[in-house]
Order: structure tokens, then C-alpha cells, then sequence
């Protein structure tokens, strides 16, 4: 099956084809000559990926599904959240951004923290939205060169190592973007056999 990731995150574009495994091609916007920065202006994660997806949409004319993502902090009443991508500077500076959540986490006991992921789905002229979420913790300092972003901070409930240190196979199997984009991908499994089997339609 072949699906346009609406992104621009090449990160975000590994993780996903492996957790989804073969049988799926995973295109992107540039592969239909879009190359322009797609939006985020809203004020929540579930409001930017449907942002992100309608805007590939309206440019591509292409059924698509975001992804957004945000690291909510206890102690910070749950930021960067929808900011994390620009928590330090307008860019996507991901050493700015997890130097200044250590910094603001200076001498703070409670590090309990979790990524969030919602992503939108446009298919047939329906929004469709998945949820996925991995709780933890944020480490005292930055560790490990995988993955991306705030994964060198972030330690998974149940580990000792960030994301950053662990495997990337633990990372897919267990994140918050591998729990959205699995109810994805069972999603569109049972929509493939309903408009597949048209006995099954007005049931
Ligand atoms: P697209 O909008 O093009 O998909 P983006 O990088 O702007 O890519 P988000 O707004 O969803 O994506 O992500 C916000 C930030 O959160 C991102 O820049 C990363 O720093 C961080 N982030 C997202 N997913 C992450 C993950 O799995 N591990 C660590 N940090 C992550």
C-alpha cells in the first residue's frame, strides 16, 4: 500500500516505515514537488496535524496523514508540548531546545515527562485522528546519539537508557509515534476490507 506522509521530518519518515514493516511505500510531499515548509500555527497537537494533512492535501489534491508530536513535562505544566519544535529559537534546533529544557529542569526533582503524538489522516474526504503516547522521564543530561530531537533527554518508563542510547527497534516498538501510527495501520486495514467488501457497506 502506498501512503504520503504529509513531512518533512526524514526522522519521522524512518520511524514510521519501520514500524510499519514491507507492504507499505511511504512517500512525502517533495517526491509530488512540494517543498515548502508545511504549517503548524495551531495551538494543539491535534490541531497542527490536521493543519499539516489538509495542507498536503489541498496542495497535492493527494489523500495523506501528519504527524505531530510534542514532549510534555510535568513540572513545566506540560511544556514545550505544542511548542517543542521551537521551544529555544524559531528553527528546528534540537541541541538549543533539549540545553534549554535541562536548564529549566535545573534542581528539579520531579522529571516526569511524556511524548505525545496525534496523527490526522485524510482518506475518501474524511479526517480521520490516532493518538499514541510513551510516559518517562527527563535525564540530568543530554545521552546517546540515535534518534532525534529531545530523545537524548528522554528516558522511557522502564529503561535506565534515553531513546537516544537505546536501539532504535526498542524506540519503534514501544513510542508514542509506534502506537499512533499502529492504530493507523490497523485502521487501514479494516478500511481496505470494508470498501473491499461491499456486503459490509451501510452495516
Ligand atoms: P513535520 O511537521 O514536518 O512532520 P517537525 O519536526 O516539525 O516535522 P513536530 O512539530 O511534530 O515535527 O515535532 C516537534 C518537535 O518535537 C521536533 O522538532 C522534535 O524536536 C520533537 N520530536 C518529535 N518527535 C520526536 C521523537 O520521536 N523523539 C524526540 N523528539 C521528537
Amino acid at each position: 500500500m502506498e501512503l504520503i506522509f504529509a513531512t518533512n521530518n526524514r526522522h519521522k519518515l524512518e520511524e514510521a516505515a519501520q514500524i510499519l514493516g514491507g507492504g507499505y511505500i511511504l512517500k512525502t510531499p517533495s517526491d509530488f514537488g512540494l517543498s515548502e515548509e508545511i504549517p503548524e500555527e495551531r495551538d494543539t497537537l491535534e490541531g497542527n496535524a490536521v493543519q499539516k494533512a489538509e495542507f498536503v492535501k489541498f496542495h497535492t489534491g493527494l489523500d495523506c496523514f501528519a504527524d505531530d508530536t510534542g514532549l510534555e513535562v510535568e513540572a513545566l505544566g506540560g511544556e514545550p508540548g505544542v511548542r517543542s519544535a521551537r521551544y529555544a529559537t524559531d528553527g528546528h534546533d534540537f541541541g538549543a531546545n533539549t540545553a534549554l529544557l535541562l536548564k529549566n529542569l535545573e534542581g528539579v526533582a520531579d522529571r516526569r515527562a511524556r511524548f505525545r503524538t496525534v496523527i490526522a489522516l485524510i482518506l475518501d474526504g474524511r479526517l480521520y485522528t490516532f493518538e499514541g503516547e510513551v510516559r518517562g522521564k527527563i535525564s540530568r543530561t543530554a545521552a546517546g546519539n540515535k534518534g532525534f530531537g529531545y530523545d537524548p533527554v528522554f528516558i522511557p518508563e522502564g529503561y535506565t537508557e534515553t531513546f537516544a542510547q537505546l536501539p532504535a527497534e526498542v524506540k519503534n516498538a514501544i513510542s508514542h509515534r509506534a502506537e499512533a501510527v499502529r492504530k493507523l495501520a490497523v485502521f487501514l486495514k479494516d478500511y481496505g476490507k470494508y470498501q473491499g467488501d461491499p456486503s459490509l457497506k451501510g452495516k
